[in-house]
């Protein structure tokens, strides 16, 4: 089986919110057409609590409860089956969402038998790097959607590198318009 995963499509990460991911908000439309391609999606949210160590690196960004931490408004949240907070903890950063607290998402994973992890969202240099870093790991086979995804870009070559660092750990890089039809 094949998985969908959208990291941290939250309005704080897309433009306007507390930590404006360049074009954050150009994913949302690559991935609702993505969503029709899988019978199993998830998604994780940026969940962090009010004060925690994280916040030293970063503004303030994905409070729980808030509206910079709720989906994107466009994103066809709907159709997700399950969604895992991370960052939960106020000691770490929590990037990957096989950190989740909420749920594991390898045990769940598992348990619909899921082979195949196709990763989108936001951000390229951090959540989704450690997240299709994670993935491969844990043993799937990852695959990053590269017009489905942006990077903070803290350094302008920030989100290239990360590319380039998954593609080299053995995640495959492809765009959405190559996904073999189900
Ligand atoms: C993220 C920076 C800080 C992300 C989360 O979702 O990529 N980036 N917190
Ligand atoms: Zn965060």
């Amino acid at each position: 089986m094949k998985a969908l995963l959208i990291v941290d499509v939250q309005n704080d990460f897309c433009p306007g919110g507390a930590l404006a991911v360049p074009d954050g908000d150009k994913v949302v439309p690559v991935i609702n057409r993505l969503m029709d391609q899988f019978d199993i999606i998830v998604a994780s949210k940026d969940w962090h609590p009010p004060q925690s160590v994280h916040f030293q690196k970063w503004p303030v960004h994905c409070v729980q409860e808030t509206p910079g931490a709720e989906f994107h408004p466009q994103l066809k949240s709907d159709a997700i089956q399950k969604v895992f907070l991370k960052g939960t903890g106020g000691a770490d950063d929590g990037y990957s969402a096989y950190e989740a607290t909420s749920d594991d998402l390898g045990e769940y994973l598992n348990s619909k038998n899921v082979t195949e992890l196709y990763v989108a969202g936001l951000a390229t240099d951090y959540c989704v790097r450690a997240s299709a870093l994670d993935a491969f790991r844990k043993g799937f086979r990852t695959f990053v959607v590269t017009d489905a995804v942006a990077a903070v870009n803290v350094k302008p070559d920030d989100g290239p590198k990360a590319l380039e660092e998954m593609r080299n750990a053995g995640v495959t890089l492809l765009r959405s318009e190559d996904i073999a039809q189900p």
